[in-house]
């Protein structure tokens, strides 16, 4: 057990100490402006340091919206930056209690309509629907470099599922599954000119077909890369590709993604995946696959085309790197791109330009390399200011390095230069970091966020299990500063740093949504007029209950039905008011469900258990929400 997961009791003062020690012994060779804390920075020269004001007072709003992988809780988050507010949470591969994510018509028809036809078989007598989900990476949409608001997209990487979100809404609107694959890890998309694709990394390797006949023969095992169409979300082509993959990034032309790769040795266990020195990144010809897919040369599995991308392939190209690499991170100048060391303390700088010469096989692999800077221990993922400096998370040494892309250049060539700016301490280990809009040709080097996967003594001990720490660190002048701390529930991987001018979600629903257009439809068929009629139609043993809803009043007092029947209830809030939602919560049949307004939410459920239950509405919407209630009678079946 280490000493990261049971921290002898140290004072705060001395956990620091040893924090920078082991910097220091990181950090040798490198000759690094090794700094402790951003406040307790003495630098050499006089530098700006950053001094924006990261307050956000009582009714001003923030200038960011930060877009939070949740891990393996499974939902997105929506945070402010520059306050760290928890603005909303928006369930997508978990269950929510209080939406009735899992338990609507509408979400459990988007949980359901992607599965695979074998998970739909496994999960039959478990309700259906998987109930976890590992979300690491989200997303959003690009057109021409930057963000357009249409769409997030995010991985599950316990259930091989990628998810898109509804900027518009915040809703997650589709769900897939991915044949041939196993685990979605690394997920990012097309930045040009939109997207278009959404690449999703296969990380472990799998028999293809996985039907139980195979467990030694680990030659039979394989690893793939898919390509999604963003707009459809349907699978537009598939690679073979040697060894795992981890994280995956893209350029700013629209030419190539790349992916870093672990486990190169293709073993089964620790000892195995780590007995070689080295392994790569493997970079995808976006052109020459569609080329491939156009002419019907790839081979079909699944019912996806599936092209070989192994080594020798057209398609590929694989570049040496050190040993397990992790995160890869294209810079905002649409130049350079960074492979992240983790067992190495250096990380790799590619250009992206290099890779026309690489694929005509005019140049071998590491000629595309121009950078190895060695920053720390366990750099982990890299962000950019967009003003040519890059942040590298340093696990090991629980730091941020910030370093300078070309002085790492002229380093590379011979020159005797230091690219390593500053390092700052973060509590503690961090995984992912992110600038804002850093993820985009529209850097605009302001914050900073490191998102710590420990917290230890930062927050009030609530037992065993400790929250994650994010952090938010001013980057606006030559000095790194923290100046905030913000404890998060299991657990941000990722997180897209937004402008709030590029979202532009809206407050009412319309009512042509899809979201409930099959509610919308057989309501249509029954001859009923959901902002106005509450009603029950009987149509065999099927119930369908139709009630509006507008504070403080269902439009049903009460309704009846029988012991056995399959009830369907749809609520349709009829109010037109900004933030005035109801629920349906329906006492010990386990039901809730939120009712957005002008929203219209359905649940379908059997009448098992005889009696009067009372359903109230479950979001405080009036001065009289508390009467805001009916009955159901279920009768007894008639001996
Ligand atoms: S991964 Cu978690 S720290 Cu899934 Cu993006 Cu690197
Ligand atoms: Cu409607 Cu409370």
């Amino acid at each position: 057990m280490s000493d990261e997961h049971n921290p002898p009791r140290l004072n705060r003062r001395q956990i620091l100490g040893t924090t920078a020690m082991a910097a220091v012994a990181g950090a040798t060779g490198v000759g690094g402006a090794l700094t402790l804390s951003g406040a307790a920075a003495t630098p050499a020269l006089a530098q700006k340091v950053g001094d924006q004001p990261y307050e956000v007072k009582p009714g001003e709003l923030d200038e960011y919206y930060v877009f939070f992988s949740s891990g393996q809780t499974g939902e997105v988050r929506i945070v402010g930056l520059p306050s760290m507010r928890e603005l909303m949470r928006v369930p997508v591969f978990n269950r929510c209690s209080a939406t009735g994510w899992g338990q609507t018509n509408e979400s459990r028809k988007i949980l359901t309509e992607g599965l695979l036809p074998e998970s739909v078989e496994f999960l039959e007598d478990k309700g259906g629907i998987y109930l976890n989900g590992d979300l690491h990476h989200p997303h959003p949409s690009f057109t021409e470099g930057s963000y357009d608001g249409r769409y997030l997209f995010a991985n599950d990487k316990a259930n091989t599922r990628v998810a898109r979100i509804r900027l518009d809404v915040m809703k997650c609107d589709k769900i897939i599954q991915l044949p041939n694959q196993h685990t979605v890890h690394g997920l990012r998309v097309q930045k040009y000119p939109k997207t278009g694709y959404v690449f999703a990394n296969g990380e472990d390797r799998a028999p293809i077909p996985n039907d139980g006949k195979i467990l030694d023969d680990t030659k039979q095992y394989h690893a793939i890369f898919t390509a999604i169409d963003g707009e459809t979300m349907k699978i537009a082509w598939q690679v073979m590709v040697d060894g795992n993959l981890d994280n995956v990034d893209a350029d700013y032309q629209g030419k190539y993604c790349f992916a870093t790769c672990y486990n190169s040795e293709e073993g089964v266990n620790l000892e195995q995946m780590m007995s070689k020195e080295q392994d790569w990144v493997v970079v995808f010809d976006l052109k020459r696959i569609e080329e491939a897919v156009a002419k019907g040369d790839y081979k079909e599995m699944n019912g996806v085309p599936v092209v070989d991308g192994r080594h020798g392939s057209r398609f590929t190209r694989y570049i040496p790197v050190s040993n397990s690499p992790h995160g890869i991170n294209t810079a905002p100048d649409g130049i350079h791109v960074v492979a992240n060391g983790k067992l190495s303390p250096t990380v790799t700088v590619f250009d992206v330009r290099k890779f026309d010469d690489l694929f005509a096989d005019k140049i071998k692999p590491r000629d595309t390399v121009v950078a190895e800077p060695e920053l720390g221990l366990g750099p982990l993922h890299t962000a950019y200011d967009g003003k040519g400096n890059a942040y590298t998370t340093l696990f090991l040494d629980s730091q941020i390095c910030k370093w300078n892309i070309e002085d790492a250049k002229r380093a590379f060539k011979g020159e005797k230069v230091d690219p390593i700016r500053q390092k700052l301490d973060v509590q503690y280990q961090p995984g992912h970091n992110h600038t804002s809009m850093g993820q985009t040709k529209d850097a605009d080097g302001k914050w900073l966020i490191s998102l710590n996967k420990f917290s230890k003594d930062r927050y009030l001990n609530v037992g065993p299990l400790k929250p994650e720490n994010d952090q938010l660190i001013d980057i606006s002048g030559d000095q790194m500063v923290l100046v905030h701390d913000n404890p998060t529930f299991a657990e941000p991987h990722d997180a897209t740093i937004v402008h709030a001018s590029k979202i532009n979600p809206i407050s009412i629903w319309k009512r042509d949504d899809p979201f409930f257009a099959d509610a919308v439809k057989q309501a249509k068929a029954d001859g009923i007029d959901l902002l106005v009629d509450s009603e029950v139609i009987r149509d065999g043993n099927k119930v369908r209950v139709y009630m509006t809803s507008a504070a403080p009043a269902f439009g049903l007092e009460s309704f009846t039905v029988k012991e056995g029947d399959e009830v369907t209830v749809y609520v349709t809030n009829i109010d037109e008011i900004e933030d005035l939602t109801h629920g349906f919560a329906l006492v010990n049949y386990g039901i809730n469900m939120e009712i957005g307004p002008q929203a219209t939410s359905s649940v379908t459920f059997k009448a098992s258990k005889p009696g009067v239950y009372w359903y109230y509405c479950s979001w405080f919407c009036h001065a009289m929400h508390m009467e805001m209630k009916g009955r159901m009678l279920v009768e007894p079946k008639t001996a």
